[in-house]
């Protein structure tokens, strides 16, 4: 493997203190990049991820373009369900739709715990090809959803506020709803190991909708799955949990062993340290809308959140995705503004 020059993500993740705090952005490949979207009229979303040299040019315009500490490989955490055997599609302007979604024992029969070398491995060259692309500039980062947020497309079909169809079928059919988890933490934690195999240096795990869950069901249906996950990869590569909207479990996210626990905006940076305790690092939390304020407004903004979390255990960050309409020079913005505030120190 080749020596990564930029390793200040890493080194944060081992508890190091660094010489200022590393930098990037979820869903920073894609969408708001104007290369991305000339990308974007010639091939389709799948395309896009089952192309190793596309995936791998996606995933690295953002380090070229606005100089973030790591990459993400870009690829969706929807091809997990396509792997176990149902139908993914990705409709323009819409979002994803599972034509033919779970609801029933009979349906549990149409899917299965895939080989992920046969049904991912197209993932695994994306990330070699990317890691030879990237040359040490920067760690790569591979990731997956966690089984809560997979299970609620899987169930519901597509993208929702409420995801009722997926918590109904968790309420009103416990056992086949834990059979599930289980299949796709299972498929989900053979398919990062191939990840890390492959050469991802960090693993993000997504749980988008962890925080429609009360504190109990959060633990029952979505961190008893992400705690397998965890304890399979912690002693092969830094694990990252971003649970968004779940602050109140961030003490037993802590203690998973994960490296990093990932924060959204609603919540104080000091007060999510005190409920996670002092030894894992935090990631996060600007709020992705305010990407959209006037670029002197975004410095002043980032100052104050780096001053809320202080100079060590941070990973500076969205509190979620980067939203479609940020003009690129505001995205940069928030990115130098990060690096330079080390400077002024
Ligand atoms: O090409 C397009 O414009 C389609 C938009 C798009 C993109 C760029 C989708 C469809 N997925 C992606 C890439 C993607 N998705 C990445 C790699 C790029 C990067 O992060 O830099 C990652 C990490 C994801 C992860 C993902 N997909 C999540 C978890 C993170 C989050 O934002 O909460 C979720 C929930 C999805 C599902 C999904 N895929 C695409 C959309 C529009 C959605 C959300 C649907 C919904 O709102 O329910």
């Amino acid at each position: 493997m080749n020596e990564i020059k930029n390793d200040l993500l890493l080194r944060v993740l081992r508890g190091e203190q660094t010489e200022r705090t590393p930098v990037w952005m979820m869903r920073q490949a894609g969408r708001y990049l104007p290369d991305y979207m000339k990308l974007k009229e010639k091939y389709s979303f799948f395309e896009r991820c089952q192309k190793p040299e596309l995936s791998a040019e996606i995933t690295i315009q953002p380090v070229d373009q606005v100089g973030v500490d790591a990459a993400i490989l870009f690829s969706d955490i929807l091809v997990v369900p396509q792997a176990m055997g149902l139908e993914v599609q990705m409709l323009e302007g819409k979002g994803p739709l599972l034509p033919e979604p779970i609801k029933t024992a009979k349906d549990l029969n149409r899917i299965y715990v895939p080989d992920v070398n046969e049904k991912l491995g197209y993932v695994f060259d994306a990330i070699k090809l990317t890691k030879q692309e990237l040359n040490g500039r920067v760690p790569l980062i591979g990731f997956a959803g966690a089984p809560w947020t997979i299970l609620c497309y899987m169930v519901q079909g597509k993208g929702s506020k409420t995801f009722d169809e997926a918590k109904a079928f968790c309420y009103m059919q416990p056992e086949l709803a834990h059979q599930l988890l289980q299949m796709i933490t299972d498929t989900t934690i053979a398919y990062l190991k191939g990840q890390v195999k492959a050469g991802a240096d960090v693993i993000q795990i997504f749980d988008s909708w962890g925080g429609l869950l009360g504190p109990d069901d959060f633990e029952n249906i979505s961190l008893k799955y992400i705690r397998q996950m965890v304890s399979a990869l912690k002693e092969d590569v830094p694990v990252i949990i971003f649970a968004k909207g779940a602050w109140h479990s961030l003490q037993s996210m802590a203690a998973t062993g994960a490296h990093g626990l990932g924060i959204d905006w609603c919540i104080q940076p000091e007060i999510a340290r005190q409920f996670a305790g002092y030894k894992v690092v935090l990631q996060g939390n600007f709020d992705p809308a305010k990407l959209l304020s006037p670029i002197p407004v975004i410095e002043s903004e980032v100052k104050k959140m780096m001053n809320a979390f202080g100079s060590s255990k941070h990973i500076a960050n969205l509190g979620h995705g980067i939203l479609p309409n940020v003009p690129v020079d505001h995205a940069r913005a928030f990115v130098n503004a990060v690096k330079e505030f080390q400077i002024q120190k």
